[in-house]
């Protein structure tokens, strides 16, 4: 235990099916299992390598969400050549560990792995798509995957209703879209004690 802590809390953000998941999973393996030669970190002092050391997994009981199953998503894609299941939650992974080269200062990283649905307004970030081409991708995401299709389930029925029908009312569409991301509402996520200190 050193006398200070540097703490940083740092979410992946990025619209489903990027990698978001995987690259956390193989980031976490490398500060676990750290090599500077493979993971080079910024070099502090020039007497001691710049190595991660003491590392160690914690959970935090105040978080509203689950912690991400570290162990089994990598064992999954490492050992039994299987990606991880999209999940429809938030997962947060915290860790503590000291380098090498600090002998004043441990390190608290939490990570946090946003749901996609929380994110479809990047895909706007491509100039080339248009807003009916934006309406398409995102009904194709929402229905591409068991889990968004049972997150998005009233919005989803909302839309057909009123295809069918042949009527087109706004507002509804945007109220049942508009609770559809408040099932993943990022501050609520985040009412836990994460946090920068
Ligand atoms: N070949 C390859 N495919 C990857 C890699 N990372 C992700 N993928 C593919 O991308 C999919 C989505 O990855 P995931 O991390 O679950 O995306 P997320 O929805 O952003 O969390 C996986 O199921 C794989 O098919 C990688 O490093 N190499
Ligand atoms: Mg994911």
């Amino acid at each position: 235990m050193h006398p200070f802590t540097y703490k940083r809390t740092i979410g992946v953000v990025g619209i489903g099916n990027s990698g978001k998941t995987v690259l956390l999973t193989s980031l976490i393996s490398h500060l676990k299992n750290h090599h500077p030669e493979l993971l080079g970190l910024h070099p502090g002092s020039k007497k001691q390598p710049a190595e991660i050391i003491c590392f160690e997994e914690r959970s935090l009981p105040g978080m509203k969400i689950p912690m991400l199953p570290h162990e089994k998503y990598y064992n999954s894609f490492r050992h039994e050549m299987r990606w991880p299941d999209k999940t429809a939650d938030a997962l947060y992974y915290h860790c503590a560990f000291q380098r090498r080269d600090w002998s004043w200062t441990d390190v608290e990283l939490t990570f946090i792995d946003f749901p996609d649905e929380r994110f479809n307004d990047l895909l706007m970030l491509d100039d080339k798509v248009d807003f009916a081409g934006w309406s398409t991708q995102v009904l194709d995401r929402l229905e591409s995957h068991p889990e968004s299709r049972a997150l998005a389930a009233d919005y989803l029925a909302t839309v057909k209703r009123q295809l069918s029908a042949g009527v087109s009312d706004a507002e509804t569409v945007l109220r049942a879209y508009r609770l559809l991301l408040v099932l993943v509402d990022i501050p609520d996520l985040l009412a836990g004690n994460v946090g920068r200190k």
